[in-house]
């Protein structure tokens, strides 16, 4: 790095549930730091991840958020949506994600309305998918929202156009020191980053019989060079959603540990020791120590 000054800045992207957030995160940081599931509501915290540009002179510190939606209910959404506030609220730029394949932009449209004082661009994502006759639709209705500075057609998940967003958010970064430290792509804990790492499994393994209130807790890490331990609590709601995540003979868990393992197994370069058990936790979400635990609400 030579004596050129460096700039930083935070982007928070935000958009409704499955819209592509942590995909296009990921792909820009380089690594999984986000888990991704076809499921809405994947993301529950917010997720800060780091990418360095420019020869290591532009740090962009990403937030990724939870979907946003009009009328959170339970407590759980309540969470997650304080989540989602609080992250736009502090940041240099925000990147509005529209799943172009969606049926129904309105949400995403009355919500830009409160974002008029702010630097925001817009990201229409999943364009290797949807009809260019849908994309020219949603471009057009933004087009009614002149305080954008920009409308990106992108696919988060093959690339496509994805560099020009990059582009953009590195001029809007401003002068002054690193926030975070250029090694590490993420702030998170590994503790977490293993928590969240099997519960993407669950999600792709328990398909639509996934429990919407689940959560996986890290109870044990440990590591020496070569080997890593790590037991993992699966928490549940009720008593009858055991065997769903258990499955007959204890075949899906079993999955769920593999995929678990070779995840972790590329994170940390070594060898796994996983064990994992299911906990039942009645009714968890509405009870605040439990959504403390699950890493939903702040201490
Ligand atoms: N075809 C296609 N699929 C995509 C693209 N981007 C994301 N997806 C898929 O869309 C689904 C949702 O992606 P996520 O990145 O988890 O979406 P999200 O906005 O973070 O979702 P929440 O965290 O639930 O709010 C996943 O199945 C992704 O693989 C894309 O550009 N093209
Ligand atoms: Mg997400």
């Amino acid at each position: 790095m030579n004596d050129k000054k460096t700039k930083c800045g935070f982007v928070a992207v935000i958009g409704e549930p499955n819209s592509g957030k942590s995909t296009l995160v990921n792909r820009i940081v380089g690594e999984k730091v986000s888990i991704v599931s076809h499921r809405v509501q994947t993301t529950r915290h917010r997720i800060r991840a780091v990418s360095q540009h420019d020869d290591c002179h532009t740090q962009i510190v990403f937030v990724d958020t939870p979907g946003f939606f009009n009328n959170a209910k339970t407590d759980l959404e309540k969470a997650l949506m304080t989540n989602f506030k609080h992250a736009y609220k502090d940041s240099d730029v925000i990147l509005v994600m529209i799943d172009a394949c969606c049926r129904n932009i309105l949400a995403t449209l009355s919500f830009l309305e409160k974002l008029k004082n702010r630097k925001v661009a817009a990201v229409i994502n999943k364009v290797d998918i949807a009809d260019k006759s849908k994309i020219l639709k949603i471009a057009n209705e933004l087009s009614k929202f002149d305080f954008l500075e920009k409308v990106f057609m992108i696919s988060a998940s093959n690339g496509d156009g994805v560099s020009a967003v990059v582009e953009y958010l590195k001029d809007n970064m401003s002068e002054g020191p690193y926030m975070f430290d250029p090694n590490s792509k993420t702030d998170m804990s590994m503790q977490f980053r293993l928590s969240e790492i099997t519960r993407e499994k669950l999600y792709q393994v328990l398909l639509a019989e996934l429990p919407y209130s689940i959560y996986v807790e890290t109870e044990l890490f440990k590591e020496t060079e070569k080997k890593a331990k790590i037991y993992q609590s699966i928490v549940v709601a009720k008593d009858s959603q055991k065997g769903i995540v258990l499955g007959s003979g204890g075949d899906r868990i079993k999955s769920i540990k593999d995929m678990a393992i070779s995840d972790i197994k590329d994170l940390l370069c070594k060898k796994i020791e996983l064990k994992l058990f299911v906990k039942v936790k009645e009714n968890w979400t509405k009870k605040r120590t439990h959504l403390q635990n699950a890493g939903i609400v702040n201490h």
